[in-house]
């Protein structure tokens, strides 16, 4: 059985990150591509001497056109630019719509079965864009942002719990950054609702509240800290889990920013709910009851993402 192969769109701090864990996990061949000459393909070539020290059988390489990507199972787009200083959101927008209609041409013409998964910002936004412009069923395009950001509440809540990150679960609904909705109550410790263990003593009303807004600030806090850039050890690392469920048709529930029509009482547009990710791309979205407050939550969330997807249709109706 020939090997998968995997494009990363985009070689820079997620793309390079992104090559080296799929190299890890032996998800298959990679390809990363890039605008910047000689970054995607120095990025290939360390990750390929790599190789042998770890036992990886897999080819990288890098390239700066698009024909490579022929073929691609999977291509996960990083490319972009992020905010300056003095650059509004709707300068951004205006950019990366402008990079998504160049990724997403590229996409239709060599790999138009492939499963898409977009990480450029603003995300609900751009992952929308790259399907118009590729045209792919919109259950193969899919946006990366619940995954982190629930990855944070679980680092978050299991720190506070004392207890292993592995047992705790949680989820987040809505669109990626201010609005996002972290639910409480279908977050749980081995299977115990997170308010019930508040009851228990472990944790205080507050203390969550306060947990609930370091999730919210999570990528603003890193690229505080990092100052010349924003999180990629984790955003990568949540699209591979993304990439793999596709490819071994794991079929697991995964918090994405998907197309909603006809659920959650939308109709026809992306913003990030559970999902389940298989060998169809999004087999299907979970919905789930929503108390009077999280429902005005998820509307919030809902609409300020609308707002964004309309300015970015705006952008590229002025682009042509
Ligand atoms: P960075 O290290 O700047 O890499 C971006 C790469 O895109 C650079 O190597 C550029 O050369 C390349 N690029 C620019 N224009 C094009 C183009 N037209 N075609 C191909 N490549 C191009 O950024 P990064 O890897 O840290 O982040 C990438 C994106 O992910 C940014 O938009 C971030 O805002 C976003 N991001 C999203 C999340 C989410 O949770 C959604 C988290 C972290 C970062």
């Amino acid at each position: 059985m020939a090997r998968n192969k995997i494009a990363l769109v985009g070689a820079g701090n997620i793309g390079g990150t992104l090559a080296h864990l799929i190299g890890l996990k032996e998800l298959g061949d990679v390809v990363l591509f890039d605008i910047a000459e000689g970054t995607p393909q120095g990025k290939a070539l360390d990750i390929a001497q790599s190789a042998p020290v770890e036992g990886i059988d897999a080819r990288f390489s890098g390239t700066n056109e698009y024909g490579p990507l022929e073929g691609a199972d999977v291509v996960i787009v990083t490319a972009g630019v992020p905010r300056k200083p003095g650059m509004s959101r709707d300068d951004l927008i205006g950019i990366n719509a402008g990079v998504m209609r160049q990724v997403g041409e590229g996409i239709k013409a060599n790999c138009p079965d492939a499963f898409v998964i977009c990480i450029t910002n603003p995300l609900d936004a751009m992952v929308w864009a790259l399907r118009e412009v590729a045209g792919l069923p919109h259950e193969k395009v899919v946006g990366m942002a619940g995954v982190l950001d629930s990855a944070r509440f679980r680092h978050f809540l299991a720190e506070e719990f004392k207890v292993s990150v592995e047992d705790v679960s949680a989820f987040v609904l809505g669109g990626h950054g201010d609005t996002m909705v972290p639910l409480l109550r279908y977050s749980t410790v081995a299977g115990i609702p997170v308010p019930d263990l508040v009851k228990k003593g472990w944790s205080t009303p507050e203390r969550l509240e306060q947990i609930v807004q370091r999730t919210r600030d999570g990528g603003a806090e890193i690229v505080g800290l990092l100052k010349t850039g924003s999180a990629f050890y984790a955003p990568a690392a949540s699209a591979v889990a993304m990439a793999e469920s596709y490819l071994k048709d794991k079929k697991r529930v995964l918090p994405c920013a998907a197309w909603c029509d006809g659920v959650y009482g939308l109709d026809g547009m992306y913003v990030g709910v559970p999902t389940v990710i298989g060998a169809g791309g999004v087999e299907r979205i979970v919905e789930i009851d929503l108390d009077a407050g999280e429902q005005a939550a998820f509307e919030a969330s809902a609409g300020a993402v609308k707002s964004l997807i309309e300015a970015t249709k705006a952008q590229m109706a002025k682009a042509g």
